[in-house]
């Protein structure tokens, strides 16, 4: 990794958008290792990560970020400490849509929150603009975990609205960075 710059991670359910977001929002051309689905009973899509995307984006006035999307199926979930390592944050997408999307909820947040060493942003996807239902029920499961992660409804297909989430993202290694100094 170039001085400077630090990584930061996309993971979520099979079909969130992962590859999506990194896709629309890297400067350089991604690296992807998708590969034919065989899982259409989970989701009904042609192709699905198998190790990694790789992406990479400048932010005017700090300094390069590396974008690093884990897979979403379980059966590849070995790669997702790999990835994770190093890793200055983690955003979280999830399918607002999905009937499992608690579920989905629960295995991610736990899998990277690292008891809160892991700043982390949340972002839904597939919502309507009047459900402010899901956002909210979203907040207090993660309350209810005394967890309070940024929750953001986003269009993954959108460069701006995955670039918001990015943003959240640095603001919270931000505020990490300044409770470990006065720690
Ligand atoms: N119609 C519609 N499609 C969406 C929306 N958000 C995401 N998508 C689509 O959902 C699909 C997401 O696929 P991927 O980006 O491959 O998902 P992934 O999270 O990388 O999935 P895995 O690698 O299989 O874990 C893409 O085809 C997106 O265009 C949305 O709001 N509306
Ligand atoms: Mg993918």
């Amino acid at each position: 990794m170039t001085e400077g710059e630090f990584k930061i991670i996309f993971t979520g359910p099979m079909g969130a958008g992962k590859t999506t977001a990194i896709t629309a929002l890297s400067d350089q051309e991604c690296v992807s290792t998708d590969v034919v689905n065989t899982d259409l009973e989970q989701c009904d899509k042609a192709l699905t990560t198998a190790a990694l995307d790789y992406g990479h984006i400048d932010i005017p006035g700090a300094s390069g970020v590396r974008l690093y999307g884990t897979p979403g199926q379980e059966r590849f979930r070995f790669m997702w400490p790999i990835l994770a390592s190093n890793a200055a944050g983690v955003i979280v997408l999830l399918n607002g849509q999905h009937p499992d999307l608690d579920e989905h909820l629960s295995t991610f947040v736990d899998a990277f929150w690292e008891g809160g060493r892991m700043p982390m942003v949340i972002g839904v996807g597939r919502l309507s603009d009047d459900d402010f239902f899901t956002i909210d029920a979203i907040t207090e499961a993660l309350v209810e975990r005394n967890i309070n992660p940024p929750v953001l409804s986003v269009d993954v297909r959108r460069k701006d609205d995955v670039l918001l989430l990015v943003e959240a993202l640095l603001c919270q290694i931000e505020v990490n960075e300044l409770g470990l100094a006065e720690a």
